[in-house]
Parts: C-alpha cells; structure tokens; sequence
C-alpha cells in the first residue's frame, strides 16, 4: 500500500515543531516532509532524533517562491498538507507589517495553488482565534465560528485575510479544505519572545516582568499537544470546508499567568513592572469549542497542569536557555526603542 505524503510548512516553529514530533510517534506508516525556511523563528535542533529517519524529510524552502513550491509539489504529490508556517509576532507585526503580508497571505496563495494542482486529500490551513478581534470581559461571550471577522492587528490582518483565500479555493475550485483558529498556545519549544516563555526567562534570571498596560487582558490558553491532537483530528475526520475553533476554556489574564509563573518559580511579584501597553491591544479572546468537541476533542491539559508541565520542561531543557543566550531574546519586544 502506498505511504501517504504528509506536508508540514513551519515544522521547525513552535507549534508546527511538536506537530511533526506528534505525527511521527503517531503514524510511522506517513511521509513526513517538513518544509520550513527557518528564518529566526524555525531551529531545527528540536528534530535532531528525527534526522536519518526513513519517513521523515526536512525542506528548506520559502513558501512565497511560487516555482519552487510548485516543484515541489509535483515532485512529491503530497497527500495531506497542514499549513503553520507564518509571521506569528503581534509587536513584530506592529513594526513592520509588510513581511506578514508576504508570508502570511501570498505565501498561503502560492501552497493552495500548488496543492490544486495535485489533488490533495486535505489542506489544514492553522489561523488564530485573533481573526475575529476582541470580545470584551463579559465572560458569558465567546467567539463562534460564526463570529465576524474583525481583526485589530497587521498580524491577524494578514492571518484574517490568509482564511479567505482559503475559503474562496473551496468555494471556487473545490479544494478540500478546512481552517482552524485557536486560542493562545503554550508548552515546550516555544519561541522566548511570546508572554509565557519571555516571562519563564526573565523571572529566572531576576529580570523584570514587562506587563502591557494593566495586565488585565485576557487569553484562553490551550496546550500545545492538545492543539496537536485537534489538528489530527480535523485533518482525518474534519467535514470539507469547515472552520473550526479549538480552544480550551482556560481563560487567564495577563497578570495571572505571570503571578503563577514567579509563584511556581519561588520568586518575588517584585519582578513585576508595567510598561506602555501595545498598540490596539486586544482585550480578550476567548473561544466556544463546541463544535470541534462534537467532532470527538476534549482539552487534556488544565491551565494548572499545563503550566507546571511547562515551567518544568523549561528548567531541564539545556537546548532552550542556549537558544535564550544566543537570540537576545530583549529585542523583539515591542519596547525595544525604550
Ligand atoms: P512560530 O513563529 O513559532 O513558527 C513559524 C515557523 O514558520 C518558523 O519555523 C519559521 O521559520 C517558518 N516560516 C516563516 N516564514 C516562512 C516562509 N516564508 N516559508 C517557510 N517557512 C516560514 O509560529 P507558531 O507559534 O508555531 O505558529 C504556527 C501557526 O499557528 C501560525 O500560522 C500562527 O499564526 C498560528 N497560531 C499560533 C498561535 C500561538 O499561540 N503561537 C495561536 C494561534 C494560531
Ligand atoms: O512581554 C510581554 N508582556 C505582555 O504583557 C508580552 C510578550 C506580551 N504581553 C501580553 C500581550 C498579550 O495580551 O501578553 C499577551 C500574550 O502576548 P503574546 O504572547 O505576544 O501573544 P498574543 O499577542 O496574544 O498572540 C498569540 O496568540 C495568538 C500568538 O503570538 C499569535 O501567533 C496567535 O495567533
């Protein structure tokens, strides 16, 4: 029987890396093509047990160049493609939106128009429960996949815009598709300039906390595996051309997250300092994930037992804390000019 080809674009990112490590333990009986351009998100260490493996192929490739995608695709006649690859910084985003609209959108319209060509079973396009902006702190409201979209910010502009050209290759040509938009991931492999492994950092060298603003946003917050399996799901059992919201009812703000990480690192809330807030900071986000719940998805991780999973692979990671020395990681907040 024929090997499916499963393409994974931004496997050496955060979600996309411990996507690749999921479907290796889960489906030996795959082709797994990585196909990442490891710009200063992607590191590719995080796969060196991968490395020399039969099923298991890593590309270097930009998934903008338009010739080379579509040999690729011809090349390979990939199966399945799930699509992560992405600008994924907010303040990033707010500095200089135009490489989020290069990567994020005519990047995704280079991958769907190869995958047209080649008659993919499915292409999982991974967007972010941001595309529908902010709710407020009402906490009987939530997103559906129904809800408008109403992006605030270049980043999930350019993700919101992503999810229509997806939308529109269905509709027009009736390429298998389904979107997905989750909430706010954490766990092991995550990139220091996001909130949890930024703070993870700073708290253990006795930095301080910047907190945006009063901290009081809020963000549901969904475990990386969790995330994965879901994906697994809507990928084999997903109806065609459906949206999904996968989110998992752990709604924290700002300030707790970062309360519980000093907390459970044994140090002081005198690390706390709060700065300049970002630019249409977003309120809150929060996700209904009734429907993907229908589909067979339950959360495993609680916010609590995900958090202490969490803090405790970062402490016993050597990869990560060298990853952490050698990015400078201070940069890529949006204080940087301060
Ligand atoms: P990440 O920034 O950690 O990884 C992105 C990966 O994409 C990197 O490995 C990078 O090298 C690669 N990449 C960037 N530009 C590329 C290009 N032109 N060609 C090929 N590869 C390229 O991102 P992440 O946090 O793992 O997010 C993955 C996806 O999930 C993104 O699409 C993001 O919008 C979405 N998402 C993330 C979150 C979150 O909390 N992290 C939440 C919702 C949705
Ligand atoms: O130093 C910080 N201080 C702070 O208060 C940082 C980095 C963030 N924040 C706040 C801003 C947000 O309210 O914490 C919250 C989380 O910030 P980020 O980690 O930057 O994530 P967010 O902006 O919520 O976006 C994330 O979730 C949705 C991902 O980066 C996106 O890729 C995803 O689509």
């Amino acid at each position: 029987m024929k090997r499916e080809n499963v393409l994974i674009t931004g496997g050496a990112g955060f979600i996309g890396g411990n996507f690749v490590h999921y479907m290796m333990n889960k489906y030996p009986q795959y082709n797994i093509y990585n196909l990442d351009l490891l710009t200063y998100a992607g590191d590719l260490t995080k796969h060196r047990e991968m490395e020399g493996r039969r099923n298991y192929h890593f590309i270097k490739a930009d998934i903008t160049e338009r010739e080379a995608i579509n040999s690729l695709f011809e090349q390979e006649k990939f199966d399945y493609v799930v699509h992560f690859a992405a600008e994924s910084h907010v303040d990033r985003s707010i500095t200089d939106p135009s490489i989020f609209v290069r990567t994020n959108v005519l990047g995704t319209q280079v991958l769907l128009d190869a995958a047209l060509k080649v008659d993919v079973k499915k292409f999982v396009h991974v967007s972010t429960d941001e595309v529908y902006g902010e709710l407020d702190f009402d906490p009987a409201t939530f997103f559906t996949e129904e809800s408008p979209l109403q992006p605030n910010s270049p980043y999930s502009a350019s993700k919101a815009s992503s999810d229509l050209l997806v939308r529109a290759y269905h509709a027009t040509y009736g390429l298998p598709v389904n979107i997905t938009r989750c909430t706010n991931n954490y766990g092991p492999y995550q990139f220091p300039e996001k909130l949890i492994p930024l703070t993870i950092s700073r708290v253990l060298n006795d930095e301080k906390v910047q907190v945006y603003g009063d901290g009081k946003n809020i963000r549901d917050w969904l475990h990386v595996l969790d995330h994965c399996a879901a994906i697994d799901l809507v990928m084999h059992k997903g109806v065609t051309g459906e949206v999904y919201n996968i989110g998992g009812h752990n709604e924290r703000s700002n300030l707790d997250v970062v309360k519980t990480i000093i907390r459970t690192l044994g140090k002081s809330e005198e690390l706390i300092e709060f700065v300049t807030d970002r630019l249409g900071h977003d309120k809150r986000y929060a996700i209904d994930p009734a429907k993907i719940e229908k589909l067979g998805w339950r959360p495993t991780f609680t916010f609590e037992t995900g958090i202490a999973q969490t803090i405790e692979w970062y402490l016993n990671i050597n990869w990560w804390s060298e990853q952490v020395k050698l990015l400078n990681y201070r940069k890529f907040t949006h204080l940087t000019e301060n």
